[in-house]
């Protein structure tokens, strides 16, 4: 099973994260992500034996960072991955935490965090951007997400969900 750790835009966010993807013009193939897949990729896990699923449900129930606000404010087309993102230009401290937390418990490689919600995949042609007004949510809890590739679109499972801790 293919598996990762995210966190989801509210409704809200992924309304106004939609009309911002609407109004990109891609030329084919390049195509739009359903609002309803919205998501920031926390820790790719990858293929995993199903076997390694509890490990994976007790590292995320272990993870301790409290909720933070995502804003995305850049429109960026990046061309290794063929994708456009909306993408936060400032990484809230509590996420780096959590990443951190998630890379160093899974052993994956710490690569480097840049937010974002991948808005449109498949962009062979640099498409023309527009600056993009900040789009905010308050990120109160992140998941374990089985991704199941091989339609138009990954279809996404949320298999647990943890809370980010509330610090007045
Ligand atoms: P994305 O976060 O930039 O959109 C589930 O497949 C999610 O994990 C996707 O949203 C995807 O990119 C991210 N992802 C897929 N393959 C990846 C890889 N090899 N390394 C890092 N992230 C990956």
């Amino acid at each position: 099973m293919r598996l990762f750790f995210a966190l989801w835009p509210d409704a809200d966010a992924a309304t106004q994260l939609a009309g911002v993807a609407a109004r990109l013009s891609l030329q084919a193939p390049g195509r739009l992500v359903q609002p309803r897949n919205y998501h920031v990729t926390l820790a790719f896990i990858g293929e995993v034996a199903e076997s390694r699923l509890a490990v994976l449900r007790q590292v995320g129930g272990s993870l301790h960072a409290p909720h933070c606000t995502i804003a995305l404010d850049s429109l960026e087309f990046w061309p290794p991955s063929r994708v456009v993102v909306a993408a936060a230009q400032e990484t809230p401290r509590s996420l780096l935490s959590l990443w951190t937390q998630l890379h160093e418990a899974t052993g994956l490689p710490h690569a480097q965090l840049r937010v974002h919600v991948t808005l449109a995949r498949k962009v062979a042609q640099p498409p023309v951007l527009q600056a993009m007004s900040a789009i905010s949510w308050s990120a109160t809890n992140f998941s374990l997400v089985r991704s199941e590739t091989g339609g138009v679109e990954s279809a996404y499972t949320v298999l647990d969900t943890w809370p980010l801790l509330y610090e007045p």
